[in-house]
């Protein structure tokens, strides 16, 4: 058991830093295991600060102090105090400003949390968001603190020829002994934790990109050197994110040079460090026969992502870290709409919106539910959550929605221009939305400070002799942790009518002009919409392109959702009402399955796909996507008591009749679309190689000799990974006989590739064979399989975890116990990543009696275990109230 309770950081106890820092001049002399760390900060004491104390405290974390020095005069031992996170000095001066020197002494290489400094093979980088700085040296580790940075790296020449840090190379030269040094300037005053070093030998890709207003930018990719063949893609998508953001956000790149470096070993996706991004490798690496459709797609989302952050949250940044989403937020919404416009928006919208109901809302509907701007925290790395990035993501969205692309842009240009150089908050944000559109989002504000999913109920009421349909809605929200009442929220939501001939029909509103699509406000508890002029009932298409993060609760009969799946000219809920329609006869398998009654297959389904499968298509990712079942796990959050295993019974039961149903059309969508082709990319390709694998994936649960050999086949040739990785993966879940051959191979044949690697263990941790947790198990021993290393840890215990609900909630526990101990192992090694993978206990009130006490022991285990990082304590201890 902890011996006290870890302290709780309040939103509401901000206050103004007592000190700033303008300048800091930092030196480091560069070793694995003893790297010596000089710092030099122009300092004053802050005008705004009521405090009138003398006292300066700094944070620090596992560090060695050598020595201390104020304008130059040493400090002795009585001048200040040490404790394990902090460095306080008695006394600094209050009138003017001084300079405070510091020497410290840190080892990187036993850094394994992989915060600060640390060693990722062979390489020395950084990782200082949130509070990683603090780990280099002593500092005001917040980010309402703003310097300017000079950094002067000092390593040997033959471990470490290449020497980054932010900004402009300002410098450099030869030392004795083989060593040299570098000098980095950053001109722009930035927090700390977009401090960022690399040291290492590395070998780089360079592009230049020319800016709107003509300045020439240079662009470095720097991997280690089996990689280099690897990094084309990002630095294609790299260019098209700057080009993107001059044409619709009006925003330039001000450095003359912007780096980005791949580690193997890396907590996160990717960091926004001015000038020097951080990536996991797994965000840049691809190459056709290495990397998948959806890899490719990912590495141009998050180079768009950390690109966006120079201007969404490094010129403008976060006041604190509640405001955390005020950066994230905006910063996703931007990716997802560039993406959308790099490929197909319909498809981009579909993805993300599956994983905000299945991931997101299932956190705002559990024991760790907050609001997108939370109020309170114990570990700041914590609240990295799919709340704050992509339900921040929807709030900024939904202001994008009622203002307008041009009203929006109106407000992004204000914003800039008022906080360029500021560290501010969400608040600010939203008023430079409403005053560039003079507009009252009072109300609207309440998205950041209230959690939950707030469930809109609908109601249609049609008059035929009034000719008037009256929608009546209601809205409301389940009550959450610390937050018990809710009010109205703001709610977009947009609408379309459709004639019973499939024809748009025109919406008369109010005295509004006539439109075929509105965007109506909901704005209280209850409220009624009237639409006059109606000769008949339209069919309501609602909600739109998902314009709000919630449940909607419409009644609408299977052939009402079979007409919209014809009809709807809105590409989001057309497949939306494909999914609500196999969803609604996969739970009533469902209940037959609890009642052990004889299943039967709705033939409305067949006819609705058959129907999708006559017309013409141009886009076959859409047509894949209209296809598809929905996931388990979006049924599972539709559900109020989880039953896995009827889940998947009824899944694969209604998967398998429309593989007999339509067995001929998916054979020949198979060999109209099964090219062997490498190294193409563009829409069509990626189209291709999705629908002829989703037929093959139907095909495949028939059991037929014939289409296993499909699979063995296009496994054996394929040039490029999505179609060598789908056909693996259909091999392992079926009772395909080549199985464990094929296991084996793929193995041998990428085991030097570590990124291809972690798919082959993220594969069998997901597979829905019998075998699979004592697969998993084992492969926790498998000589390639390491704690220390996060995208491992990931793909092993991640995926089995969060993504294989049948066989990590198997009825006996094993899988509770199973990650525990994983969590308890990997608690010492890496606090950050071991919390992260407690999540797959969170849902814990959502499942049967006797699961529910499995997990709450397990949950316990955690919380009672020895010297339990903060990290996994807040989240294991919260998830048991
Ligand atoms: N700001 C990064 C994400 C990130 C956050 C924390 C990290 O370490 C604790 C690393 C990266 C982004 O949004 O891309
Ligand atoms: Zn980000």
């Amino acid at each position: 058991m902890r011996e006290a309770s870890p302290q709780t950081i309040y939103l509401k106890d901000y206050t103004f830093p007592e000190y700033l820092i303008d300048s800091v001049e930092l030196s480091l002399v560069l070793s694995e295991e003893d790297t010596r760390v000089v710092s030099k900060m122009m300092m004053q004491k802050n005008p705004d600060s009521e405090n009138r104390e003398s006292l300066l405290e700094l944070a620090g974390e596992e560090l060695e102090l050598i020595s201390l020095a104020i304008d130059g005069k040493a400090l002795s031992d009585d001048d200040y105090q040490l404790s394990e996170e902090h460095l306080q000095i008695a006394e600094v001066p209050q009138e003017q400003p001084f300079i405070l020197a510091i020497e410290n002494k840190i080892n990187p290489k036993a850094n394994t949390a992989l915060e600060g400094l640390y060693l990722s093979k062979q390489m020395l980088c950084t990782q200082c968001e949130a509070q990683g700085f603090r780990k280099i040296t002593y500092f005001l580790d917040r980010p309402d603190i703003m310097s300017t940075f000079k950094t002067t790296l000092i390593a040997d020449k033959d471990k470490y020829p290449v020497l980054l840090s932010n900004g402009n190379k300002v410098a450099e030269g030869e030392l004795q002994n083989n060593r040299h040094w570098v000098t980095w300037e950053d001109p722009f005053k930035k927090p700390c934790y977009l401090f960022a070093l690399v040291a290492g030998d590395l070998s780089c890709i360079e592009d230049k990109f020319v800016t709107m207003s003509g300045r020439e930018i240079s662009l470095q990719i720097f991997v280690e050197a089996e990689d280099i063949d690897k990094c084309e893609h990002a630095m294609d998508s790299l260019k098209n994110a700057m080009r993107w953001d001059e044409q619709v956000y009006g925003r330039e790149y001000d450095l003359d040079l912007y780096m980005i470096v791949a580690v193997s070993h890396f907590n996160m996706g990717a960091m926004e460090n001015k000038g020097l991004n951080i990536f996991n490798t797994k965000f840049v690496l691809a190459r056709p026969d290495t990397a998948t459709d959806s890899d490719y797609e990912h590495i141009e989302g998050v180079i768009a992502h950390e690109y966006f952050h120079n201007w969404t949250g490094n010129r403008v940044t976060c006041r604190d870290w509640f405001q955390l989403s005020l950066k994230e937020g905006f910063t996703v919404f931007r990716d997802q709409e560039f993406s959308g416009d790099q490929t197909s928006k319909a498809i981009k919208r579909i993805e993300d919106v599956k994983l905000l109901r299945t991931r997101q809302f299932a956190e705002d509907a559990g024991p760790l539910a907050h609001p997108i701007r939370p109020d309170s925290y114990i570990e700041i790395n914590n609240f990295y959550t799919l709340t704050v990035y992509e339900k921040g993501a929807e709030v900024v969205r939904m202001i994008h929605t009622l203002l307008g692309v041009e009203g929006f842009r109106r407000g992004s240009d204000l914003y800039f221009q008022r906080h360029d150089g500021q560290a501010v908050t969400c608040d600010d944000f939203v008023s430079a939305m409403e005053d560039a559109n003079a507009i009252d989002l009072s109300l609207f504000r309440r998205w950041y400070s209230q959690a939950g999913t707030p469930e809109l109920s609908v109601k249609q009421v049609y008059d035929s002799e009034q000719q008037c349909l009256t929608l009546e809605m209601q809205q409301s929200s389940s009550p959450t942790p610390r937050q018990q009442t809710k009010k109205p929220l703001h709610i977009p939501v947009k609408l379309g009518l459709i004639n019973s001939d499939g024809t748009t029909e025109k919406i008369n509103y109010q005295s509004r002009p006539v439109v075929e699509e509105i965007v109506l406000e909901l704005k209280q508890e209850k409220q009624t919409f009237e639409f006059n002029n109606l000769a008949s009932k339209p069919v309501v298409s609602l909600l739109r392109g998902f314009s709000a993060p919630v449940v909607l609760k419409m009644e609408q009969s299977l052939e009402e959702l079979a007409f919209l799946v014809r009809h709807d000219s809105d590409t989001f809920n057309r497949w939306e009402a494909g999914q609500k329609m196999s969803g609604t006869i996969i739970f009533s398998l469902i209940e037959a399955i609890q009642k052990s009654e004889q299943l039967k297959f709705n033939n409305l389904l067949l006819s609705s796909l058959s129907h999708v499968l006559q017309q013409d298509w141009e886009d076959l990712s859409y047509l894949s996507l209209l296809l598809s079942l929905p996931d388990e796990s979006y049924l599972a959050s539709q559900m109020k008591i989880i039953d896995v295993e009827a889940i998947h019974e009824a899944r694969e039961f209604i998967k398998k009749s429309i593989a007999e149903g339509l067995e001929s059309v998916f054979v020949s969508l198979y060999k109209q679309n099964h090219k062997d082709e490498s190294g193409c990319f563009d829409a069509a390709a990626i189209g291709r190689r999705r629908i002829k694998n989703l037929a093959l994936s139907y095909l495949s649960s028939l059991d037929n000799q014939q289409f296993y050999e499909f699979s063995e086949q296009q496994y054996h040739t394929a040039k490029n990974m999505t179609d060598q990785l789908a056909a693996l993966s259909l091999i392992i879940e079926s009772k395909h006989p080549s199985k464990e051959i094929c296991l084996q191979q793929f193995y041998e044949q990428w085991q030097h590739e570590a990124l291809v690697i972690d798919k082959w263990f993220a594969l069998q941790a997901c597979s829905r064979s019998s075998q699979t947790f004592d697969t998993v198990k084992t492969l926790t021993q498998h000589s390639a399989f390491s704690l220390n290393n996060p995208n491992r840890v990931r793909s092993l215990i991640g995926a089995f975890s969060q993504s294989n609900q049948l066989h990590f909630h198997a009825e006996n526990g094993q899988g509770y116990q199973f990650l525990v101990e994983n969590v308890i192992a990997l608690n010492r090694i890496n606090p950050q990543v071991a919390a992260r993978m407690v999540v797959g206990l969170t849902q814990w009130k959502r499942f049967d009696y006797e699961r529910q006490q499995k997990m709450k022991t397990a949950l316990n285990q955690l919380v009672n275990t020895a010297e339990i990082s903060k990290d996994v304590f807040e989240v294991a201890s919260k998830s048991l109230l």
